[in-house]
C-alpha cells in the first residue's frame, strides 16, 4: 500500500531497501551515511523480518559480509561515508571481478565541503575504477525509487552497484511515496561457483567478462530509464546535470527551462545522449557535486573544440559543495536574495563536551608531556581529535582511521621519544588492532592511549565493537599485561593518571593506557531511559 513519509535522503534509501526485499545492511558509521543503518535498526518491518542490521567493525568487514550474503542469494546493502570506500576498496573492486548473486548495493555517501570529513573525494571514481554501474539520485523520492532499481540492476547483471549520495541529499527531508514491501529472496547459490575463486586463471576470465559487460551497462544508461533528456528551444547551451545538481537547477527553473538538459542519474555516462547534445548545442555546461568526474570524461569524449563550462573551466568552484547559487552564477543569473544572519547566534569552533573523559585524559597527558622536549602525539579520528583545538592543543597528526598507532611506531622507529598514539575504542577496533600487532612484533617504543568512552561517540553513539574486551585484545595481541593500564579519567584521579602516563612513557616497549569513562552524551541517554 502506498504511504507518504517525510524522510531524510538516508532514510529514503533505508526504506527503499527494506521495501526492495533487503535481508541485511552492513555498515560502519560515518557522516553522512549513518542514518541509513539506524533507520533499519529501528524499523518494525526490519525487526519482524529479522533483517541483519548490527554495526560492523569497519567498512571492509561490512563489504565482505554483504558479499557473503549476496553469495547465498539474498539482497544486501553496504553503507559508508566516502573515506570508508578507501577501507573497503579491496573487497569492493574484487566483488566486481567475482560478480554477485543476490543484489548487492553499495552506498557511498560523499561529503563535499568536508562538513565532517578529512577530504572531498568523489566516490564515483571508485565505481568507474571497479567498472560497475553507478546510480546517483537527485532527490529523496529518487533515493527511495532508485535503490530498488539498483538491486534489480545488480541481480540482472550479477554485479555490485554503487549508489552515490552527497551530504545535502542525505541530510535533508522530503515527502516520499512508498510502495509495497517485496518478499526477501530465498537462499540460492551461484550458478557458476568457480567464478568466486579469484585465482589468476579464473580472474583472467572474469575480467574479460566484466569488460564485455561494460557495453550492457552503457545500454542501461542510454536507455533513459533514469537518465533523461529534456529538449529545450535555446540551443546556445546544453546542460548536463548529475545527481543533486539537477535538483538545484530545477529549483530555479520551476516553470521550465529553455536550454536542453541531460539529467544524469546513472553511469557509465550515456555517450549517445551526450553526443546528441553536443550536435545540437553551441556549448555545454556540466554541473555536478564533488569532483569534476563527469566533466573530465565529457571533455575527453568530445575533444573537438566545443566550449565546455564547469569546474575545470573555472565557471564553478572546484572546492566545496555545489549550490543552487553557484549554478546560477555559471548561467550568468544573479543568485537568490540571501539574508544576513541576525547576529544572535554566533558560530564557534567545535569543542569536547563539558564533562567528557577525553578532556581529563588530555589534561593529564599535556602536563606529563611538558616534562619532555619534543614529545609527539599522533592522534586518530574521533571526538578526541578535538584535542587539537583550544584549550588543549595536544595532538600533532590526524590522517585516517587507525593511523595513530602506526604513525607513532614509524616515528619511534626513527628515534622519536616520547612517541604517543591517542585513539578511541571504536577506531582501535576499526583499524588500530593490526597496527598494534606491528608495534608488538617490532617491540616499538611507543605509548598508546585508547581513550575508551564505551561508544562510537563522534557519529552519535553507536555500539563499539570491542566494548568490555579491550584489555584482553591488547594482551592477546602481545602487549605485556603489566603494561596494559586502566584509569578512570576524572579530575580527582589526575595524579594517578599522570603517574601511569609517566611510567609508561619511560617503559621501553609497547604500552597501552586505557582511560575509561562512558561518553557524557550516551550516559545522559542511558540515564533518561532508566
Ligand atoms: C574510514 C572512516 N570511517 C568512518 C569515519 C567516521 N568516523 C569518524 S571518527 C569515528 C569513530 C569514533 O569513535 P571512537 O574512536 O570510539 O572515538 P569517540 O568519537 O567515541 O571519541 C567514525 C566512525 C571516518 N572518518 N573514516
Amino acid at each position: 500500500m502506498n504511504k507518504k513519509l517525510l524522510l531524510l535522503g538516508d532514510e529514503a534509501i533505508a526504506q527503499g531497501a527494506i521495501d526492495a526485499g533487503l535481508s541485511g545492511v552492513y555498515a560502519y558509521p560515518g557522516t553522512p551515511s549513518t542514518e541509513i543503518t539506524e533507520y533499519i535498526q529501528a524499523n518494525p518491518v526490519a525487526s519482524t523480518r529479522g533483517i541483519h542490521s548490527k554495526w560492523c567493525t569497519n567498512e571492509k568487514t561490512a563489504m565482505e559480509a554483504a558479499l557473503g550474503m549476496s553469495y547465498v542469494g539474498k539482497r544486501a546493502l553496504v553503507c559508508m561515508k566516502h573515506v570508508g570506500m578507501n577501507v573497503a576498496a579491496d573487497a569492493f573492486v574484487n566483488a566486481a571481478m567475482s560478480g554477485v548473486n543476490g543484489g548487492l548495493v553499495v552506498v557511498a555517501a560523499d561529503d563535499p565541503s568536508m562538513h565532517s570529513s578529512q577530504n572531498e573525494q568523489d566516490s564515483r571514481f571508485y565505481g568507474k575504477f571497479a567498472l560497475v554501474p553507478i546510480i546517483e539520485p537527485s532527490n529523496q523520492q529518487e533515493a527511495y525509487d532508485f535503490i530498488q532499481l539498483a538491486f534489480d540492476l545488480s541481480e540482472k547483471y550479477k554485479i555490485p552497484v554503487l549508489f552515490r549520495m552527497v551530504t545535502r541529499l542525505a541530510h535533508s527531508r522530503a515527502v516520499v511515496t512508498t510502495r509495497d514491501t517485496r518478499e526477501e529472496n530465498p537462499l540460492s547459490y551461484p550458478t557458476n561457483p568457480g567464478q568466486w575463486v579469484l585465482m589468476p586463471l579464473v580472474a583472467k576470465v572474469r575480467y574479460k567478462a566484466l569488460i564485455a559487460d561494460q557495453e550492457k551497462f552503457m545500454e542501461e544508461s542510454e536507455g533513459l530509464s533514469i537518465n533523461k533528456f529534456f529538449d529545450g528551444k535555446d540551443k546556445s547551451l546544453g546542460i548536463i546535470a548529475c545527481g543533486i545538481a539537477y535538483n538545484y537547477l530545477m529549483e530555479h527553473f520551476k516553470d521550465g527551462i529553455d536550454y536542453p538538459v541531460l539529467k544524469v542519474s546513472q553511469y557509465p555516462l550515456p555517450k549517445k545522449q551526450i553526443m546528441k547534445m553536443r550536435r545540437e548545442c553551441d556549448a555545454l555546461l556540466v554541473i555536478e557535486d564533488g569532483q569534476p568526474f563527469a566533466e573530465e570524461m565529457i571533455r575527453g569524449l568530445l575533444d573537438d573544440g566545443i566550449k565546455v563550462y564547469g569546474k575545470l573551466s573555472g565557471d564553478l568552484p572546484r572546492t566545496g559543495e555545489l549550490t543552487p547559487d553557484n549554478i546560477m552564477g555559471a548561467l550568468g543569473i544573479a543568485p537568490a536574495q540571501a539574508y544576513e544572519a541576525c547576529g544572535l547566534v554566533v558560530s564557534r569552533p567545535p569543542a569536547l563536551c563539558m564533562g567528557c573523559g577525553h578532556r581529563d585524559m588530555y589534561a593529564a597527558l599535556n602536563e606529563v608531556l611538558r616534562e619532555y622536549k619534543d614529545a609527539k602525539v599522533f592522534s586518530d579520528i574521533g571526538c578526541y581529535t578535538l584535542g587539537y583545538l583550544s584549550p588543549f592543543h595536544a595532538i600533532h597528526s590526524v590522517i585516517d582511521m587507525g593511523a595513530s598507532i602506526t604513525m607513532a611506531k614509524g616515528a619511534a622507529d626513527a628515534g622519536q621519544h616520547p612517541s604517543v598514539a591517542v585513539i578511541g575504542d571504536s577506531t582501535f577496533t576499526h583499524s588500530g588492532i593490526t597496527g598494534l600487532l606491528d608495534a608488538v612484533n617490532a617491540n616499538a617504543n611507543i605509548t598508546i592511549i585508547i581513550s575508551d568512552n564505551l561508544t562510537t561517540g563522534m557519529t552519535g553513539g553507536q555500539d563499539s565493537a570491542g566494548t568490555g574486551r579491550l584489555e584482553q585484545i591488547c594482551i592477546g595481541i602481545g602487549v605485556e599485561p603489566s603494561h596494559v593500564r586502566v584509569a578512570i579519567p576524572l579530575p580527582k584521579n589526575m595524579e594517578e593518571m599522570k603517574t601511569i602516563i609517566r611510567e609508561e612513557i619511560n617503559y621501553k616497549g609497547v604500552s597501552v593506557i586505557i582511560p575509561r569513562r562512558e561518553c557524557i552524551q550516551t550516559a545522559r541517554r542511558h540515564a533518561k531511559k532508566q
